[in-house]
């Protein structure tokens, strides 16, 4: 894991974690199989200038031609945005794309590790993997749950997806030892709704609080940890309009036998069909917010010597 010849690090992150300044680690599933273009691309460089804009440096992380990239150059987001038939790879796919010299888009899982093993610690995306509904796959439950319980990554994203069983997630990320925070809210955010309902242990309401949260965590011994933003009033989704969209998205899964990773990316393409886009634009929106987010943890982390 300390070889430095199996990863590429970007000549700016680099130099930033030498120097110990604020680097935000950003994902690339949503590029290539969350969002569709040329909204993924603009997603993607907005999060990289919201990071830039709170002072921190940000590195978009995937596998390049069968080499694990922290930091991909815009050259590489705009072909990678328009890439056909790119490997989605959790973090059990990582040696095959490595292996097989592939282009992988990493999912949450695969970007925390990348991101720990190139010294990075915070993280934004979307929204986590989870547990998916029974009726559609009772027995898919995302990788990014046993990630987060052993790789020291803070998470921002807007909480874990509203395609998946909420309670069951948050069960199951309590049994790991995975600390959900709020921000500025005390129920779990629904990624385009803004509210589970679902109550929260532990809520910060500023960048510093949730550093010192995470800093915490750590010196207990945690390792992953949550910080999950409702996504912007504007920009949501109302819960009714979601549940009737996802009764639609599910069935039309179950009729086309969708399953393993390709559920995920199914159920949220239908999606924004059915809203006529709104799913989009809040996803949008939630994205380059948790980005800001992350950069303004990773910078208090750096004051505190983290
Ligand atoms: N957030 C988004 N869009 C996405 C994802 C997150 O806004 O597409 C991706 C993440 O990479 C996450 C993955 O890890 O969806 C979960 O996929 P699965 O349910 O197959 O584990
Ligand atoms: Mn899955």
């Amino acid at each position: 894991m300390s070889d430095p010849h199996w990863f590429d690090v970007a000549a700016e992150a680099g130099a930033a974690l030498a120097a110990r300044r604020p680097v935000v680690a950003l994902e690339s599933t949503l590029i290539a199989h969350g969002l569709p273009w040329p909204v993924n691309r603009q997603t993607a460089v907005a999060a990289e200038q919201a990071v830039r804009d709170a002072g921190a440096v940000p590195a978009t992380i995937a596998v390049w031609k069968g080499r694990p990239t922290i930091g991909l150059d815009v050259g590489q987001i705009d072909e990678l945005a328009q890439m056909p038939g790119v490997l989605k790879a959790s973090r059990r796919d990582l040696a095959e794309a490595i292996v097989k010299q592939s282009t992988a888009a990493t999912t949450v899982s695969a970007t925390m590790f990348l991101a720990h093993t190139a010294g990075i610690g915070v993280f934004a995306t979307g929204g986590i993997g989870g547990a998916h509904r029974d009726a559609v796959q009772p027995f898919d439950i995302s990788a990014d749950l046993t990630e987060l319980a052993r790789t020291p990554v803070l998470v921002v994203c807007a909480g874990a997806k509203s395609i998946l069983d909420l309670p069951r997630t948050l069960e199951i990320l309590e049994t790991l030892g995975v600390p959900v925070v709020g921000f500025g809210t005390n129920t779990l955010p629904a990624f385009y709704v803004r509210e589970s309902g679902l109550a929260l242990p532990a809520r910060v309401d500023s960048a510093r609080e949730a550093a010192a949260w995470f800093a915490a965590h750590r010196r207990l011994g945690g390792a992953g940890m949550v910080l999950a933003q409702p996504v912007a009033e504007e920009a949501a989704l109302s819960p009714a309009e979601f549940e009737t969209a996802l009764w639609r998205a599910e069935a039309l899964a179950v009729a086309a036998s969708i399953c393993g990773p390709a559920l995920t990316p199914f159920l949220l393409a239908r999606l924004a069909e059915i809203t006529e886009g709104r799913s989009l634009r809040a996803n949008q929106a939630l994205i380059v917010a948790n980005a800001r987010l992350a950069a303004e943890v990773a910078v208090e982390l750096s004051r505190v010597g983290k």
